[in-house]
């Protein structure tokens, strides 16, 4: 608290001020050393005055702890947000794995998971084009188990030794740290061009999977290939996928900008709320199983983490069930650091060959040291695992274990031997033998090298609107590009995927090619990835009902009420914060105005009847409208409400007690056919946008 004292006021005067606003009883404040403290809002001094005492301790714990109240913050990933939840096992998966958390069904593992965008610093905003991380820890009765993953099936890079170069390709320009979190600018297309093996993630990027809708409405990969083991020591590749079940849905590229000054919290608010409310987020765990002597049956190679497993070449097999139910209770303690490693493995588990997964194994318990300060962050509370931990791993930085006993070593006889390694039970962390043949080399094999065939399939398998998007976000982020030589380059990669689309965009950012429109490195297609079928789930949606003073409120509680139904989330925006009187009796109460609300922050709005008049005054609201009609959202207007829709687009709407539907936009004449309209507006809150309005000119 800053209080500027005049000269002459008693010092009294203060006293009996600060006497009448500290509490007394319940929690006394204390020093780290526990003892109590009397006053921490005044820096002992020589005099009412005088100079700051070096002796007041209290002041200098208080001031040194918080100098150095941040860590380091991730070198990737950096901002991120976490949540508590639980796994459900669907059943006994032990002819795959032994992992014992998969061996029963309803097993229940509890878990904690940290979404993520990867380019950011830790302030940077929610909603930028990026990939998503989707690190899950569970706590087994084995040992902690991550799946450190993102929301793509596969990665720009094929060796671990290339991630430092992608990272400060994509990270801000060393010289001015700029742009912030984005991969549109020249540092990171150079790299791209000149490293075609990014071809496929970058098909990613580009596509609406980089700006997820929320984190509860995307996929989890685990993209590497990892080995399952049985009890027998029998070994499959698989796959890990987490299927959302609230749909995969995303916004669209104006509004993800907008959002990102308007609440640059967004996606983190979003699961926040979500779990608030109860709305938990679901995933269904699942796997890809590949026999090994099916290794070398396909045109990529399993061990290359840039190609994925087409779902119709090889189905995904459901293990369980992912809730998310409990927020956080203190951000820094759990969020900010809970370490994940791809090395925290259980028994049943296991690394197959890839090299960047490889590479990966070093990585991430290196930079816990110095993010976390020392080898001790396993004792963390968020990292600590549930599974009893006995080794003979000993002191160092922050250990918070007594260790007991005077034996630290193994073989031991003094302590009979414990801990011992539980290698003959024959249920210990996998040494699976497997054998390794051939001359040490740096060579890459040469079932690596195709770049093109995924990167078109990806393409192949988008909808008419994912492929609008795609060549908009390409021509966006090449268009960023300064250097010429640089939008040529990857112009010239797409024209190895996918001649269209490298015509398109060299138009679009000034590039040139020769590239003939039906070239296409593939003629597949996967149709499971895109995007088009993925439903959403109404639950959590967030839907604006804007009004004004002397609205129809039966109207408005019709509609209401239904969106309560199907889980949708109204929330009323008036001219003012308060109390909003309706016609005929009764109000409501306004949690925002126009200016603390905006279009982009909803998934669809709705206006009732009787408020026109005052609404069509105010420019928000047209814009509001506007807006929301060129992000492709559901909107529903009941009576003299269909006024304001036309001044704000086109739109065919009904004149009477009948609901009309077009292109997303519901209306309603007169309220007597209200009970239809509320119920089809509700349904409209879990389809897709509605992407052919999208290259509409507005009014
Ligand atoms: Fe990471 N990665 N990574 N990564 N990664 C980190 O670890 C790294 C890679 C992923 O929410 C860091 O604890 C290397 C692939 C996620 O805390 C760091 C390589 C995939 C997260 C690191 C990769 C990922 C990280 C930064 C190339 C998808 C956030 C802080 C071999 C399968 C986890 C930290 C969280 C975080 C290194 C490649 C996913 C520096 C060297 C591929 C989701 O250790």
């Amino acid at each position: 608290m800053a209080r500027i004292i005049s000269g002459d006021e008693p010092n009294a005067k203060i006293k009996q001020i600060d006497a009448a606003r500290v509490p007394h009883g319940g929690r006394a404040m204390t020093t780290d050393q526990g003892a109590p403290i009397v006053n921490d809002q005044e820096v002992q001094r020589a005099g009412e005055r005088g100079p700051a005492l070096i002796q007041d301790f209290v002041f200098r714990e208080k001031l040194t702890h918080f100098d150095h109240e941040r860590i380091p913050e991730r070198i990737v990933h950096a901002r991120g947000t976490g949540a508590h939840g639980v796994f459900v096992s669907y059943g006994d998966a032990s002819a795959l794995t032994k992992a014992a958390f998969l061996n029963a069904k309803g097993k229940q593992t509890p878990v904690f998971v940290r979404f993520s965008t990867v380019a950011g610093f830790r302030g940077s905003p929610d909603t930028v084009r990026d990939v998503r991380g989707f690190a899950v820890k569970f706590y087994t009765e084995e040992g902690n188990y991550d799946i450190v993953g993102n929301n793509m099936p596969v990665f720009f890079v094929q060796d671990a030794i290339k991630f430092p170069d992608l990272i400060h390709a994509l990270k801000p320009e060393p010289n001015n740290e700029i742009p912030q979190a984005q991969s549109a600018h020249d540092t990171f297309w150079d790299f791209v061009a000149s490293n075609h093996e990014c071809a496929h993630n970058m098909m990613w990027l580009m596509s609406d999977r980089a700006i997820p809708r929320s984190y509860r409405m995307m996929d989890g990969f685990g993209i590497h290939t990892f080995k399952f083991v049985n009890a027998n020591g029998e070994y499959k590749f698989v796959k890990l996928h987490w299927k959302c079940l609230q749909g995969v849905q995303s916004l669209v590229w104006d509004e993800t900008q907008k959002i990102a000054g308007k609440d640059p919290d967004f996606n983190r608010r979003d699961l926040w709320e979500a779990i608030e409310n109860g709305n938990y987020p679901e995933w269904e765990l699942g796997v890809q199983v590949l026999d090994p002597k099916d290794e070398f049956k396909f045109d990529f190679d399993v061990l290359d983490c840039t190609k994925l497993w087409p779902e119709e070449l090889i189905p995904i097999k459901p293990l369980g069930k992912l809730t998310l139910n409990r927020n956080v209770t203190n951000f820094f303690a759990e969020t900010e650091q809970v370490a994940f490693c791809p090395a925290n493995l259980v028994p049943g588990i296991e690394l197959s060959n890839d090299p960047m997964l490889q590479g990966r194994l070093f990585s991430y318990l290196d930079t816990q040291l110095s993010r976390l300060g020392g080898p001790n962050f396993h004792e963390l509370p968020i990292n600590r695992a549930v599974a009893a931990v006995d080794n003979n791993q000993r002191d160092g930085m922050h250990r918070m274990a007594i260790d007991e006993g005077t034996t630290a070593y193994f073989r031991n006889a003094l302590q009979h031997g414990q801990p011992h390694p539980d290698g003959g039970a024959g249920n210990g962390l996998g040494d699976n033998e497997s054998v390794v043949k051939g001359a040490v080399t740096r060579d890459r094999a040469n079932s690596f090298l195709d770049f093109y065939t995924q990167a078109s399939l990806f393409y192949n398998s988008m909808c008419d609107w994912e492929r609008g998007h795609i060549v908009d976000a390409f021509r966006f982020e090449l268009g960023k590009c300064k250097n010429m030589n640089v939008r040529q380059g990857a112009v010239d990669l797409l024209a190895k995927i996918d001649g269209s689309l490298a015509r398109e965009v060299a138009a679009g950012c000034g590039a040139k090619t020769d590239a003939k429109s039906g070239y296409r490195a593939s003629t597949a297609a996967s149709p499971a990835l895109s995007m088009a079928g993925r439903t959403p789930c109404p639950k959590g949606t967030k839907v604006a009902v804007l009004v004004a003073e002397g609205f129809d409120k039966k109207c408005l509680d019709a509609v209401c009420t239904e969106l309560t139904a199907v889980g949708a989330c109204p929330k009323v925006i008036a001219p003012g914060q308060g109390y909003i009187a309706a016609k005929s009796g009764g109000g409501i109460d306004a949690a925002e105005t126009f200016a603390t609300a905006s279009s982009v922050l909803f998934d669809a709005v709705f206006v009732p009847c009787n408020c026109a008049a005052t609404l069509g005054k105010i420019y928000e609201v047209r814009e509001f409208l506007a807006e929301s009609y060129r992000h492709c959202k559901p909107i529903a207007a009941c009576g003299d409400a269909r006024t304001l829709l036309a001044s704000a687009f086109k739109a065919v709407v009904s004149t009477d007690d009948k609901p009309c539907e077009d292109r997303g936009v519901l209306t309603l004449g007169n309220c007597d056919g209200i009970a239809a309209f509320a119920k089809r507006f509700a349904a409209m809150t879990g389809e897709n946008r509605h992407f052919e309005r999208s290259r509409e000119n507005l009014l």
